[in-house]
């Protein structure tokens, strides 16, 4: 990574993520970091686990079709992802965004959006806020870092925010795999005085977005002939605690937390990215 302080949010961007709920950061990896780390994607989708575990779930196989590949938590089978998915830049933009002296690992999404210039097939993600997977979090003290391996744009359906939506609550239309956006759209019940106005995160390869896990997110098709790759790494403040008794209880990760009082997230299978002096 370049050098670190041109790469933090200044005042005016934590500002901006404030009001906004998103934010996107320069470039913070570079090209021959971006090659290693579009190899060890592929490494990961051929089932070579370089640390001998497997992801969670969902490493892609080709019978799957043609659709959007979603692996969980690939940290645990590699390396390079794992580098990535812990890496203290990242936290530290993280800590400052969301005001928080430490900030954790709370799983990663490796995401594969194939080319699909016929449109034969989904590949959509439908508008849907984090926290309402994730409500095991007492608070929505989540955000995710959404990394780029490919230049992306409205033509290889890049992730669209809608601003400000992070201070609506949570909403009755949320759902991940849904492919009719529109639908959704006007199925959803806004706030009287919300605009729903989305914001493409049109990025260079290597730029990281930010969005807070209240905001309103979701992504249409790649109409063209090459993958859009990504690492999503979703974080939360060294200080979320575990909320029994919800839908989020479903989440493959609460099974980590392990022990008969375990009600921090502060486990080893929550590495700690950054954490302030
Ligand atoms: O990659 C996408 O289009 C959506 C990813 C997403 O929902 C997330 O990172 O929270």
């Amino acid at each position: 990574m370049s050098d670190r302080n041109n790469l933090l949010p200044t005042e005016a961007d934590i500002a901006f993520f404030k009001q906004n709920g998103y934010w996107v950061a320069p470039q913070l990896l570079d090209e021959a970091r971006l090659e290693r780390l579009c190899e060890h994607m592929e490494r990961v989708y051929a089932g070579q686990f370089e640390t001998g575990r497997a992801p969670y779930n969902g490493y892609w196989t080709p019978e799957q079709g043609n659709g959007l590949r979603k692996t969980d938590n690939s940290h645990w089978a590699d390396l390079e992802l794992r580098a990535l998915a812990t890496d203290p830049v990242i936290g530290e933009i993280a800590s400052l965004l969301m005001g928080a002296d430490s900030i954790r690992l709370w799983h990663d999404q490796l995401l594969f959006k194939p080319g699909n210039p016929d449109r034969r097939s989904g590949g959509n993600v439908g508008w849907h806020q984090d926290y309402a997977y994730w409500q095991c979090a007492a608070e929505p003290t989540l955000v995710t870092a959404w990394v780029a391996f490919d230049d992306v744009n409205l033509d290889n359906g890049c992730m669209q925010v809608v601003p400000r939506s992070h201070q609506w609550g949570l909403l009755n239309v949320n759902d991940f795999f849904e492919q009719d956006m529109e639908k959704q759209r006007q199925g959803m019940d806004l706030p009287e005085d919300a605009s729903f106005e989305p914001v493409p995160m049109v990025m260079k390869a290597g730029q990281v977005s930010f969005h807070h896990a209240l905001a309103i997110h979701g992504s249409g098709p790649n109409t063209t002939s090459r993958p859009r790759r990504s690492l999503a790494v979703h974080l939360m403040t060294g200080d979320t605690r575990y909320k029994a008794g919800t839908r989020g209880d479903g989440h493959m990760n609460v099974g980590l937390l392990g022990g008969a009082d375990g009600d921090l997230f502060a486990g080893e299978a929550f590495p700690e990215l950054f954490r302030k002096n």
